[in-house]
């Protein structure tokens, strides 16, 4: 049996010699071949070398879903490039953190995106490089110079992913190359993705479940995908109906919008082999609508950046509505108690730990974060609360973490208070998240005024330029005081329900 592969790009690489001829991606009507995306990414990586890109140095993907974001993806991996995906929604602030943080050499990016980061450039010395998808990049490419990749090991650093963290600004999570090749193969095994399948894929690239669950599950399995620039309802609705897909992603805010737009319509979407949701947690209520309207339970799993996929509904075998499931093969899972880190017993709500060849090597340049999430048996912290039945289908029940999910997008509070707290007129504030029909959450500011004319459109007109709009405040609520607790600390619980009560 031949060996399983230690990275994406080597398996990516195995499917572009064995089926050359091979669709691998479907975009905007063209269509590229596993040896055709293979040129493209040889074609990049030969340019990243003849820049003098060395090994281990970070190049950042700051541009919309594309074959180029692809291409880019596998070539700086083939040059043995470090990536660093950037959300696109990101604004200056949260820009010159990221790629000063990663000391980011070259930058790929678009034209809707490029002003935003030329704006930091000039207090970003080690980025030397940005390169303008279009002719810009075939400039760039036209300098490629042939190299003989070598294919990178397990160990070898292959991602620098930004996720939020409780202290405001984000950390790296560093995940290997093996990480990623160990979990591709878990999902493609779990899920039975096959070189057969062709997935419809509206997510951005950027994150974690558009880029290692969609993106390295297609080029693992050698099977197909069609990319969309970004989610749209009617034309997902549309393309389902007439497509040939067999799979299709996304979070619990797009399987709502779909809903929606089945209600208004007579003709149904047939079955796909597979429909996934994570992310965000699914209700069962949603879960049981969609099987009524769609005629199929959806497979609920659960994932983080930092582990990339961690727990899924079975395949064969019963989807719990409200459950995500058990661990991927070959991945381990557990509950402790918060304060004694001992394993719970079936039903007892604690902290979900879980460990395994996915779960990544730490916190770029920062040991002290990394040592408060790994305890010495390799066990990592998720930040989530949760429970595991008798029969081991976990429930996540909340977060230990401070998190807000709106949309499958991650907003942590301090990150938006510390915006929040300079502006003009504000005394206080706490940044809680509200429920919300449509996004799960969303984000809301509890502001204490000192400038009694200070209005919620000034606060939210302040955040312009400075972070991604969906983490600014759907709603800003002024309030005479902020609870807190007798060493000072705000309840956010208090908080949330005051506000709950106030929206009821
Ligand atoms: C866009 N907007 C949002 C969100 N998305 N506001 C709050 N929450 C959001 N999620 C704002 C925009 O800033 C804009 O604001 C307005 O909504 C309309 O923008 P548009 O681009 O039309 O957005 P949309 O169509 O409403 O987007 C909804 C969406 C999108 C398609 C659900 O949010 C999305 O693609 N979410 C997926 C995120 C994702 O991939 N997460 C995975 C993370 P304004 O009108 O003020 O300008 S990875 C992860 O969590 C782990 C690993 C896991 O388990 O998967
Ligand atoms: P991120 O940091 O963007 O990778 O987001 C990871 C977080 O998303 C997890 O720690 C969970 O809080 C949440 N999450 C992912 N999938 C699910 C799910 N199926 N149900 C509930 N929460 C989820």
């Amino acid at each position: 049996m031949e060996k399983q592969p230690y990275s994406i790009v080597e398996a990516f690489l195995r499917h572009a010699e064995n089926a050359p001829e091979k669709p691998c991606l479907h975009f905007d009507g063209e269509q590229w071949t596993y040896q055709g995306l293979h040129g493209r990414a040889g074609t990049f990586a030969g340019a990243l070398r003849a820049r003098g890109l060395q090994p281990g140095e970070r190049v950042a993907l700051f541009l919309g879903n594309s074959p180029d974001f692809l291409a880019a993806y596998l070539g700086t991996h083939l040059a043995g490039g470090v990536v660093v995906p950037v959300n696109t929604q990101y604004r200056r602030g949260e820009l010159q953190h990221i790629f000063d943080d990663a000391g980011v050499r070259l930058c790929l990016t678009d034209g809707e995106r490029r002003p935003e980061i030329e704006g930091v450039h000039s207090a970003l010395p080690e980025l030397e490089t940005i390169v303008e998808t279009g002719e810009e990049l075939d400039t760039f490419l036209g300098d490629a110079e042939p190299f003989e990749p070598e294919l990178p090991g397990k160990e070898d650093l292959a991602v620098v992913a930004y996720t939020s963290g409780t202290t405001g600004r984000s950390k790296g999570a560093m995940l290997l190359h093996g990480n990623l090749a160990a979990n591709a193969a878990a999902v493609c095994e779990a899920w039975r993705w096959t070189a057969d399948d062709h997935l419809l894929l509206t997510l951005p690239l950027f994150h974690t479940h558009g880029l290692m669950v969609g993106a390295h599950g297609t080029f693992f399995s050698g099977a197909s995908t069609e990319l969309w620039p970004k989610f749209e309802a009617a034309g997902v609705y549309e393309a389902l109906l007439g497509g040939s897909f067999t799979m299709f992603f996304g979070v619990p805010t797009m399987y709502a919008r779909l809903m929606r737009e089945a209600e208004g319509r007579e003709e149904r979407p047939r079955p796909l082999r597979l429909y996934v949701s994570g992310s965000a947690a699914l209700s069962p209520s949603a879960f049981e609508e969609f099987e009524e309207l769609f005629g199929e339970r959806i497979l609920e799993r659960y994932g983080m950046t930092e582990t990339i996929m961690n727990l899924t509904n079975p395949y064969h075998g019963e989807r719990r509505p409200g459950t995500v499931g058990a661990p991927f093969p070959g991945q381990e899972a557990r509950v402790v108690d918060i304060e004694s880190r001992q394993p719970l017993s079936a039903g007892k709500v604690g902290e979900i730990e879980v460990r395994g060849p996915h779960v990544f090597e730490g916190y770029w340049e920062r040991p002290e974060a990394t040592s408060e999430v790994f305890d010495e048996h390799g066990w990592f912290s998720t930040g989530d609360l949760g429970s595991v039945s008798e029969d081991g289908y976990y429930t996540i029940s909340g977060r230990a973490k401070e998190l807000i999910i709106s949309g499958g997008y991650n907003v942590y509070p301090r990150e938006v208070e510390e915006v929040i707290e300079v502006c003009p007129g504000v005394a206080e504030v706490a940044v809680v998240g509200l429920p919300d029909e449509e996004y799960g959450e969303k984000v809301t500011a509890a502001v204490v005024r000192e400038d009694p004319d200070l209005t919620a459109e000034r606060v939210t007109e302040f955040f312009r330029d400075e972070i991604a709009n969906y983490k600014k405040p759907r709603r800003v609520v002024f309030v005479d005081v902020l609870p807190r607790n007798a060493l000072g600390k705000v309840l956010k619980h208090e908080v949330r329900e005051g506000l709950i009560q106030q929206e009821g």
